[in-house]
């Protein structure tokens, strides 16, 4: 079985990977969106990686999903709403035992990629690093953190986990992924769309506590509902110590809402409130987030989903 590692989506966090483990001596390629932003590639030599006061190239071999050859491995560094169909493109082309590392933030996406190729083993990942593109191929390390991987169906570690230390990915692998998953997803819901509404830095919550609490109490009750009670453990007291260690930072969703991009709401409080519906939960303080948050968006001209 080949040991390759193909990347599709060479945007922020699929350069972090990628240069990493190629600077590790590991077989990479990247799978790009079409035969024009390949050929920029090209131009450009490859991905560049800028950490701290380093900056460094590394020609990392490119293809389209149009190219031949079977796939065993595939990174997806898509955004949440890209990952099932830019999985479709690359499907016939992944082999009977693929594996496939899923690196979406929020809730939905892993199961859209998983019905879309049954046949491969899915792999999902919370990530709390940080980077972000300078430029086209371009990447900035902006944040040291940590990587938690895990399979729901099955607890046996990949073979390739050790590919990941020795590229100086920090990682563990956990049976829980879901928990984590649903923690990022829940401390997300309460934080970044205030973020939004009251355009504000992180830290601007702390005047907006009670609305932050009283989102915290539906979401604790929305986890136990959902088989989740690990995640509903202290959540309030831990959104309140991201808000003050991320005071001075701006949300991931406030970022996107400022740079006119299509935010991953489908997948982290949209994700939510659908899971609510389905348990028969009234949580009337999401709801009026949600709704409130699609309203700002509409007004923005943005995407509401
Ligand atoms: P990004 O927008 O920087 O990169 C996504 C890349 O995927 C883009 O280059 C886009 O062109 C490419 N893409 C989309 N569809 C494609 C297709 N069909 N074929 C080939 N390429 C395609 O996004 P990102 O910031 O790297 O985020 C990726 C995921 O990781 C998101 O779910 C995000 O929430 C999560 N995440 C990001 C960070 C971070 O610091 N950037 C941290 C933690 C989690
Ligand atoms: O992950 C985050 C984000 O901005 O997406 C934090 C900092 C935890 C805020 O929710």
């Amino acid at each position: 079985m080949s040991s390759t590692w193909h990347i599709l989506g060479a945007g922020s966090l699929g350069s972090l990977w990628a240069c990493r483990l190629a600077r590790a001596g590991k077989a990479v390629r990247l799978i790009l969106r079409d035969g024009q932003r390949l050929q920029a590639y090209q131009q450009a030599g490859g991905l560049t990686l800028v950490e701290q006061d380093q900056t460094r190239r590394y020609a990392i071999p490119a293809e389209t999903a149009q190219a031949q050859g079977p796939i065993h491995r595939l990174l997806v560094a898509c955004k949440a709403y890209d990952a099932a169909p830019a999985i479709a493109g690359v499907a016939p082309r992944l082999a009977e035992s693929a594996e496939v590392l899923l690196l979406q933030n929020g809730l939905g996406s892993q199961d859209e990629v998983a019905d879309l190729v049954p046949h491969a083993r899915c792999i999902f990942a919370s990530s709390t690093e940080g980077a972000f593109r300078e430029g086209d191929w371009q990447v900035r390390f902006a944040g040291h953190g940590f990587n938690w991987l895990g399979d729901p169906r099955n607890p046996m570690i990949p073979a390739w986990f050790d590919d990941l230390h020795e590229a100086g990915i920090p990682a563990e692998w956990t049976v829980d992924i879901l928990t984590r998953l649903w923690r990022k997803l829940a401390l997300n819901c309460a934080i970044n769309p205030l973020t939004v509404l009251h355009d504000c830095q992180n830290g601007g919550l702390l005047g907006h506590l009670g609305e932050v609490q009283a989102l915290c109490v539906e979401l604790a009750r929305l986890l136990r509902r959902c088989g989740q009670p690990q995640a509903a453990e202290g959540l309030e007291e831990e959104v309140q110590r991201v808000i003050l260690a991320t005071a001075a930072n701006y949300s991931s969703m406030y970022q996107d809402v400022h740079a006119g991009r299509r935010t991953e709401l489908h997948y982290l409080l949209g994700h939510a409130c659908r899971a609510a519906g389905r348990h028969g939960l009234q949580l009337p303080q999401l709801e009026h987030l949600l709704q409130r948050l699609v309203e700002n968006l509409r007004a923005r001209g943005l995407p509401c989903d």
